[in-house]
């Protein structure tokens, strides 16, 4: 079980030379702008504003390292905000591409769609690329308090339908605000961590 009073943010990587290889697991959390990748984070580490979350969508621009326990969380930069300038989007892909190209200790990628929404072109993009490198992901659908919970198979059943998931990914409905899907999302990290020791 991971001890998240041990959490600590450690740096703000704004390119590849600044990318943290020395070996620990990293659990990586990816998902376009507004979703609520930081939210997630600071909910599963007990901590208010750990990962900065954003009125302003595009709020995480670098990629942000969390040591939790024995392990990384990672907080990517949000992808398909439509105010940000082509050049910067064009230099955040990048940098996702490269950081999930090098990284060898992801352990797991959370892909986060929003749980009201048809994934968008972008979503199944990411979704495809995580596969092709190779990387087991696995499904975050965020924001399940703005939904009925009676309509809660139904959407997460669209997300699979449009994402094309085959039925061993697994999707995990959650909500930041009621903190639904918390302890089963550490359940299943405690399980990949137990299997890897
Ligand atoms: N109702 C509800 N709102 C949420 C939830 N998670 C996040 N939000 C809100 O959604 C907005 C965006 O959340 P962030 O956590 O900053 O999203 P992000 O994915 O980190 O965004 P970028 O850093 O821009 O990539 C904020 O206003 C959050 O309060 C949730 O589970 N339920
Ligand atoms: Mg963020």
């Amino acid at each position: 079980m991971l001890n998240v009073n041990k959490a600590e943010f450690v740096i703000s990587a704004a390119s590849r030379k600044d990318f943290i290889r020395d070996g620990r697991a990293q659990f990586v959390f990816a998902g376009r702008s507004n979703v609520g990748k930081s939210s997630l984070i600071n909910k599963l580490l007990n901590r208010k504003n750990f990962a900065r979350v954003g009125g302003t969508p595009g709020k995480t621009a670098h990629i942000n390292y969390f040591r939790v326990d024995s392990v990384y969380f990672v907080d990517l930069p949000g992808y398909g905000y439509a105010k940000v300038p082509e050049k910067i989007k064009a230099q955040w892909g990048k940098m996702i591409e490269n950081y999930l190209h090098t990284s060898k200790q992801l352990l797991r990628v959370f892909l986060l769609v929003d749980i009201r929404h048809e994934p968008s072109a972008n979503d199944v993009q990411m979704y495809k690329w995580i596969v092709h490198q190779g990387f087991q992901p696995v499904i975050i659908a965020t924001k399940s308090d703005k939904i009925k919970k009676s309509q809660h198979e139904k959407h997460l059943n669209m997300l699979r339908q449009t994402l094309g998931l085959p039925d061993e990914v697994r999707i995990f409905p959650y909500s930041a605000l009621k903190k639904e899907g918390r302890d089963e999302i550490y359940e299943y990290m405690d399980e990949l961590l137990a299997e890897q020791e």
